[in-house]
């Protein structure tokens, strides 16, 4: 079998955004019988994410997995109360702690993938070991675009709203991730001073396919985005697996008394934390919507941190209310099992890449409500292809409240939009020969093998 000789080190860096799509590349190296190393960094920020890591591990016990220790960090050094950006500074500045752990591994690595924050530090890990770097970029192609394009833009450049990409159009500054615009962020620094060192990767792995990105993949491919780009490989969907699944309650026995396309599934990802005022809209929204839901409540950053119960978090009488109605948690679930479950009509999302592409392989229209980072970027696009809809006025759901009854108005409107089902399911049509055998991701993961065992 063709990976028989190669052995990969993957290196995701915090955040289950970012987690999630590296195990999935690595089950699909697996499929292709690569031999695997995957970096995990200790402590990790969320109990979702070490559980994750110990699942996978179980699953597939013929990977290594290295254990790294990083070094703390101040925050004030970092410039961030974000725990999860925190630690992709603590992790950045701890890498060099791998080159001999990584050096002394049997058969010796044919290449490293690292996350996009890891740039500047794995490159000098990857000169040391004198392998080729990858980055697997989580998020869009059109995100990448904007990475690989930013560290050249002039943000004071008065002439007007819209930053100008070459090749691929214009994105409307407001839709900028707002840890961009914080001078000294990390984010800035790392889309800034890392964003210039793109070209020094051997090449860079996204989660793309050609049904929702063929022409950005392409533009960035020709060389009219930006001269001397390392090659973009689209390599999704990516496939969601079975270890994904975690213990506990699952709402798939309540979905499955429910007729088809009955249920909205509302979910803002793993990132971004709901005010108590939001919370209480959303569940009026869900309950006037007309429809039976699902919603998985966020209200701490840190799933460590989130010791109340629901009817705290929510309210006692209103989730009396809701309970007659609909499923309300606040757990983990199986995202993408729920996605593909026939009584799933729609989905409430705050646009997380993962998510997206999720929804895209299920074929469910989405209700784009981005709450931070790259999501309006996404929610551009998926309103763009005709698979959801985006309330551009509602800004960014981490800082402005919408009233449930407008809510519940927009949910009505994407359950009953035949137009968006029907492009939604040709998307998934699209996505299902992507990752039949032999189909576009099967020949994409055996073509870097290829390359990576030379
Ligand atoms: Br919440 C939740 N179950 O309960 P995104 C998320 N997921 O399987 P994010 C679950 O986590 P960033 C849950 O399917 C997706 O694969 C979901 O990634 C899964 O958003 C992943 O969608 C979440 O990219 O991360 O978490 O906001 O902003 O870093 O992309």
């Amino acid at each position: 079998p063709s990976g028989d000789l190669t052995h990969v080190a993957l290196f995701p860096s915090a955040g289950m955004g970012h987690l999630v799509p590296f195990l999935r590349l690595a089950a699909a190296l697996l499929r292709h019988h690569c031999k695997l190393t995957l970096i995990t960094s200790h402590p990790a920020v969320s109990s979702a994410e070490s559980q994750l890591i110990s699942r996978f591990v179980s699953a597939f016990p013929q990977i290594t997995e290295l254990k790294f220790h990083i070094v703390s960090l101040d925050p004030l050094v970092a410039n961030s109360d974000d725990p999860f950006f925190l630690q992709f500074e603590a992790i950045r500045r701890s890498v060099h702690l791998l080159t001999s752990p990584l050096s002394a591994l049997s058969p010796p690595l044919s290449a490293l993938v690292c996350d996009v924050s890891l740039i500047s530090s794995a490159l000098v890990l990857s000169a040391t070991l004198k392998i080729p770097n990858y980055v697997l970029f989580t998020s869009s192609a059109i995100m990448f675009s904007l990475f690989a394009y930013y560290p050249f833009v002039k943000m004071s450049d008065p002439s007007g709203d819209l930053i100008h990409i070459p090749a691929i159009g214009s994105i409307p500054k407001t839709s900028l991730p707002p840890p961009l615009l914080v001078d000294n962020s990390i984010f800035n620094k790392i889309f800034t001073q890392d964003g210039r060192r793109i070209k020094e990767l051997n090449g860079v792995l996204i989660n793309a396919m050609d049904a929702m990105e063929g022409d950005t993949v392409a533009a960035l491919n020709s060389g009219k985005v930006l001269d001397g780009l390392p090659p973009v490989v689209p390599i999704g969907p990516l496939l969601p697996c079975e270890f994904e699944n975690p213990e506990g309650k699952s709402p798939i026995k309540w979905l499955e008394k429910l007729p088809p396309r009955s249920v909205v599934f509302a979910s803002f990802g793993s990132r971004t934390a709901a005010s108590r005022e939001q919370i209480k809209e959303i569940g009026i929204g869900l309950a006037s919507s007309g429809y039976k839901f699902l919603w998985i409540v966020k209200d701490k950053v840190v799933d460590k941190e989130d010791k109340e119960g629901l009817e705290e978090v929510v309210g006692e009488e209103l989730m009396e209310k809701l309970e007659e109605k609909g499923m309300v948690l606040k757990e983990w679930v199986n995202q993408e099992e729920i996605l593909g479950h026939r009584a799933v009509g729609g989905f409430v999302s705050h646009c997380g890449w993962n998510s997206v592409m999720e929804a895209a392989l299920k074929g469910v229209p989405v209700l784009a409500w981005p709450q931070n980072g790259d999501q309006m970027i996404n929610a551009g696009l998926v309103a763009k292809k005709g698979v959801g809809m985006w309330v551009e006025k509602w800004g960014w759901g981490h800082k402005c409240v919408v009233k449930g009854e407008e809510l519940g108005g927009r949910i009505k409107e994407l359950m009953e939009s035949d137009v968006l089902r029907a492009r939604a399911a040709e998307l998934k049509e699209e996505a299902a020969k992507a990752v039949a055998v032999g189909g576009s991701c099967d020949r994409a993961i055996e073509r870097l093998i290829g390359r990576w065992s030379k």
